[in-house]
């Protein structure tokens, strides 16, 4: 270990959690601060998710220490804040290679551990997965390890989501002892928004946390040695702490809260007491502060939520510096000149204002910008009724999750053919958040829409012209879709143009094979291109700009005027290829023998790495483009591996 890592006697002696039955509530107390200490170096040196974890140390620390784990089932919602849990579990030695190839995931993961049961990353399953387990439990489930209690810890941001009220609804129903904490740190990324935010603030704001504090310790300190009277700690522990949640008991929970996350007397007091009476669906709700205990994480505007590298003693963040701007940016500035120049321009968003740039739109129109919080569905048919009242809203998603607001896609925007402009950012492969982030899917997802246009930008010029595209298409949904990161350093136009809908571009013409590039592997075509021709092999190049409407004239002079077409995307089969290769066969193209490939994200979830690294797995970088035409032309064994 380097000589600058903080000093941890206890944690070191910690294997599992069941080390910590072990030790006193003051040696728990101490096992959290260097918890905290630990989680602070591993995060400085790999990135991650740093707030949400530092805000949970104490709660992870008390939960295992209560709790059996594995048996007891133990899951975190989105499980961003799960680094010390990983440490706690067994996990501690490979910390140091969170994110990072063949390294930790950052998120809990089902092949990784079985102290992690559930996998997530998307946010509001936690009260759901749980259920299934009690249920599973309560139904002679045999997994192994064989299945005790459930406990959910959800954040107040994920709350809002309307699946965890859909879970909160059934298990009610059902009665069963089962066990959510609420961690409540009054933060999602962003400061959370609506009434569900206020109504936990209005919780704890009416009973102040030092009188519980109090109570806890008074309950406490009238105890016999811990165990020896638990039933008569957990009438008092109760008594003292149920002050409110009447939300939460109409929905057939027994609220107790709110409690200091921080104080682990308190928290160790509480989760005694549940974990020995609870007999039916309880709800703890625990105020905690996103960041705690390192002061650089405390003061940033999202409480340290994600962080490059950074130096543990100021706090600084290593990034290399960027050449060009990054997508998102370029997305939200062309949106906010599309709003000065259009006061129907409306902006949705889930809970993401700064990952989508939507924050930049917020600032200038701040009554035409909206975050739903995290509620895809909702924004989606939000964001439908808006067009349908005449606004032209763009609904700014991420692509994996506009997954969740799929039917409303389909049911609400798409049937009705109301003119919703779907913004998907973080298409394609996205790095360090790995297959839980991955935008694979939407290509196929959108392109299968009747009346849906479907764009993907080749660099950060298109998308300015896709912006305004999207602002001029009012005659039914069109989305246009960017990667994660900075564009290619082109040249910007002043202003975009629209684009004629359904109409691709040619780069280069060469001669035999055509490469027919959706979206930004176009600079990676490019790079094929050029090894290509130093061997005497110069494709002809396009830029489809739309999955839908395709570009028939273009893609059947292609296929007329070479030997082979080929296609490339930053998405699953089903999507473009898969349109252009049915407009081939309908064409009657392949009867006399015509050669086509597409070139698509492999079958299969691909883990975090860097996006060079995923996309050289995926099989879909300038190397792999090159072997790809030289095999299709027979002429290739030369780094053909996966042609
Ligand atoms: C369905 C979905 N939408 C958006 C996100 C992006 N996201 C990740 S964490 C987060 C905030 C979660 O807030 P909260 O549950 O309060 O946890 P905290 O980070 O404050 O601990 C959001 C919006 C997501 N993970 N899943």
């Amino acid at each position: 270990m380097s000589s600058d890592r903080p000093a941890t006697p206890l944690l070191d002696a910690v294997q599992s959690p069941a080390d910590l039955k072990r030790l006193s509530d003051a040696q728990l107390r101490q096992l959290a601060d260097e918890l905290r200490a630990e989680t602070i170096s591993a995060v400085s040196e790999t990135g991650g998710h740093l707030g949400a974890g530092l805000g949970v140390v104490e709660l992870t620390v008390a939960i295992h220490a209560v709790f059996d784990t594995p048996r007891d089932r133990l899951i975190w919602d989105v499980s961003h804040q799960c680094y010390p849990h990983k440490i706690l579990t067994g996990r501690r030695d490979r910390i140091r290679t969170l994110r990072q190839k063949d390294g930790l995931s950052g998120f809990t993961k089902r092949s990784e551990s079985p102290y992690d049961p559930f996998g997530a990353a998307h946010s509001s399953t936690s009260i759901s997965a749980a259920l299934g387990f009690k249920v599973a439990h309560d139904l002679g489930g045999t997994p192994d390890p064989a299945l005790g209690d459930a406990i959910a810890v959800i954040g107040d941001g994920s709350m809002s989501a309307g699946m965890a009220f859909e879970a909160m609804n059934n298990a009610g129903h059902l009665g069963k002892r089962m066990f959510v904490v609420l961690n409540d740190n009054e933060m999602s990324i962003a400061p959370p928004t609506g009434a569900l935010s206020s109504y936990l603030s209005r919780l704890y704001s009416e009973e102040p946390l030092q009188d519980l504090k109090a109570a806890a310790k008074g309950a406490l300190s009238l105890l016999p040695p811990p165990l020896q009277d638990a039933a008569h700690r957990a009438k008092d522990m109760l008594k003292h702490t149920m002050v409110g949640g009447t939300l939460f008991e109409e929905l057939g929970f027994k609220y107790v809260g709110p409690i200091d996350g921080h104080d682990m007397d308190q928290l160790l007091a509480v989760m005694r007491t549940v974990h020995h009476r609870a007999n039916e669906p309880i709800l703890i709700h625990v105020i905690t502060k996103k960041g705690k205990g390192y002061r650089p994480a405390e003061m940033a505007a999202d409480k340290g939520h994600a962080t490059a590298k950074f130096d543990v003693l100021t706090g600084k963040q290593k990034k290399a510096p960027s050449n060009a701007p990054s997508y998102t940016k370029v997305f939200a500035e062309a949106l906010v000149k599309a709003g000065e120049a259009d006061d129907k321009i409306v902006a949705v968003t889930a809970a993401m204002p700064d990952g989508t740039g939507l924050n930049l739109f917020a600032e200038r129109f701040p009554k035409r910008c909206f975050d739903v919080g995290i509620a895809e569905q909702h924004g989606v048919t939000f964001s439908a009724a808006l067009a349908a009242g005449g606004l032209k809203p763009f609904c700014a998603m991420y692509s994996t999750f506009l997954q969740r607001g799929y039917d409303q896609v389909v049911h609400d925007v798409a049937l009705q053919g109301l003119p919703v402009r779907f913004a998907i950012d973080r298409a394609g492969l996205v790095g360090a958040d790995g297959a839980t982030h991955a935008g694979s899917f939407d290509i196929a997802y959108l392109a299968n829409l009747p009346g849906m246009v479907v764009m993907a930008a080749a660099d950060e010029a298109e998308l300015v012209h896709m912006v305004a595209t999207a602002a001029a298409h009012d005659d039914g949904p069109s989305a246009f879709r960017f990667p994660r990161g900075e564009g290619e350093g082109v040249d910007m136009p002043e202003r975009g143009v629209p684009l004629e809908i359904g109409k691709g571009r040619m780069i280069q013409q060469g001669a035999r094979v055509a490469i027919l590039s959706f979206g930004t592997r176009l600079g990676e075509v490019m790079k094929a291109s050029e090894a290509l021709s130093a061997r005497g092999i110069t494709p002809t190049v396009a830029d489809a700009r739309f999955a839908k409407p395709l570009d028939r004239d273009l893609i059947l002079t292609l296929a007329a005027d070479h030997e082979a077409l080929i296609t490339i995307e930053e998405g699953a089969v089903g999507g473009f290829g898969s349109h252009v290769a049915q407009l081939l066969a309908d064409a009657g193209v392949f009867d006399a023998g015509f050669k086509f490939r597409a070139m698509v994200l492999p079958d299969s979830f691909i883990d975090h790495a860097n996006p060079a690294d995923m996309y050289a797995a995926a099989g879909l970088n300038a190397a792999d483009i090159e072997a790809k035409v030289l095999a299709v032309l027979g002429l290739g064994q030369v780094g053909a591996k996966r042609a």
